[in-house]
């Protein structure tokens, strides 16, 4: 039984596969891991699998899967689950992308309690080295709809992650397309995850297989991972959706709060306008918190703002900045484009709520550590 299984999918490698497995055993060999390397092949027609056959002769730890049917990057890697010889796996590409040195920090990450690690590209740290506009705004696309599921990872769509053999074991995963772990993460069992910062380096030899197809695969991917987490409640997308809506549901309730103290203060109490507004908008703004901390938010009890105060000190900042939001929109809209004011008030509350959702869920209410 090894320690670790390190899935290498590949496709026509035969200029790097080599390097590849050579440093990927180096690092098992400095760090004492005991490690097995498994290439996932699509029936390469180029040399890679001669090349991976004679490694096998002196490298026990090296095992070659040849697949013969249903091509795709994602069945090799779900396949390669299937056969490693271990209880943690750790995907990367075959084309040196991906820093073999990573190994060892991810495999200690794991062992440290994380059912998932993921080398991420865009983090503090991460990056991508040396691609064209066309891949990073492609990628940019793929991971923004991706943070759409899964708005607290930074890079859901990364090919080099590890992960425990049980949070795939038992997943219905529908592999297809280039994101795998978009796959694992959608209908996978995981609570705990970290990401560690690494710089893509773009393939410099041999070929890329990414196609238009790829775009639409990926699209259908997100939308199946959504319809998964609908009639599966214990995913972490659906707990992700429930958050939405209860942020939405106390968004409501501040409303009611905020008119019904206005009128009070201003008809009964006979405050001013400009200080019954005030206090209405700031004890509404209080009244969110409180529901949101003790509701919408219970569950992640390992906040990254430890300290009640914090966070409230947060979500005030965030709820000034989505009410100018709402305010600059509401007068841009009605005023320069001339939009009816109570359209143009109904859009500008639309874009504070995502804009409040989405800072609270990244910042005030973000999981710790
Ligand atoms: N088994 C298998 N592996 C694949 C397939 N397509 C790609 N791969 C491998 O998956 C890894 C990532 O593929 P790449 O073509 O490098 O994808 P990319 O990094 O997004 O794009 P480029 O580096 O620009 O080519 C590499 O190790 C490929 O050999 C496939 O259909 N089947
Ligand atoms: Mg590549």
């Amino acid at each position: 039984m090894y320690d670790l299984t390190v899935i290498i999918p590949t496709f026509r490698e035969e200029s790097t596969i080599g390097t590849i497995i050579a440093e990927v055993d180096a690092i098992f060999f400095r760090n004492a891991i005991r490690g097995e390397i498994l290439v996932v092949d699509d029936n390469s027609p180029d040399r890679t699998i001669d090349i991976v056959r004679d490694l096998k002769n002196q490298k026990p730890n090296l095992n070659l899967v040849v697949r013969q049917q249903d091509h795709g990057l994602s069945q090799s890697v779900v396949e390669g689950f299937r056969q490693a010889q271990s209880d943690i796996f750790l995907v990367m590409d075959a084309d040196l992308s991906h820093p073999p040195a990573l190994i060892p920090v991810m495999l200690a990450e794991i062992r440290a309690g994380n059912d998932l690690v993921i080398g991420s590209r865009y983090m503090e740290g991460g990056g991508i080295k040396k691609w064209p506009l066309k891949r990073r705004i492609l990628s940019m696309g793929a991971t923004f709809l991706g943070r759409l599921l899964f708005p607290e990872i930074r890079d859901p769509v990364s090919g080099f992650f590890a992960v425990k053999k049980s949070v795939v074991e038992h997943a219905p995963l529908r592999p297809r397309g280039y994101k795998i772990l978009l796959e694992v993460l959608g209908k996978g069992t995981w609570k705990k995850e970290k990401e560690i910062p690494f710089e893509f380096v773009d393939r410099a030899i041999g070929s890329s297989k990414l196609k238009g197809q790829t775009i639409i695969e990926y699209a259908g991917q997100v939308i199946d991972n959504a319809r998964f987490s609908w009639n599966h409640h214990e995913s972490v997308v659906w707990q992700e959706w429930m958050k939405l809506f209860k942020f939405g549901v106390v968004g409501l309730s501040g409303i009611i709060v905020n008119e019904g103290l206005l009128i009070y203060l201003k008809e009964y109490v006979h405050l001013s306008l400009w200080v019954s507004g005030i206090i209405a908008i700031e004890l509404s703004i209080l009244s969110n918190f409180i529901w949101n901390d003790l509701w919408t938010f219970k569950s992640d009890s390992r906040h990254a703002l430890p300290h009640r105060w914090l966070r409230l000190l947060s979500f005030q900042v965030v709820s000034i900045g989505g009410a100018a939001i709402n305010f600059v929109i509401l007068n841009v809209l009605a005023t320069q484009i001339g939009i009816d004011y109570r359209i143009a008030d109904l859009l500008g509350i639309l874009v504070a709520f995502a804009w409040n959702f989405w800072v609270n869920r990244r910042m005030t209410w973000k999981m710790g550590l």
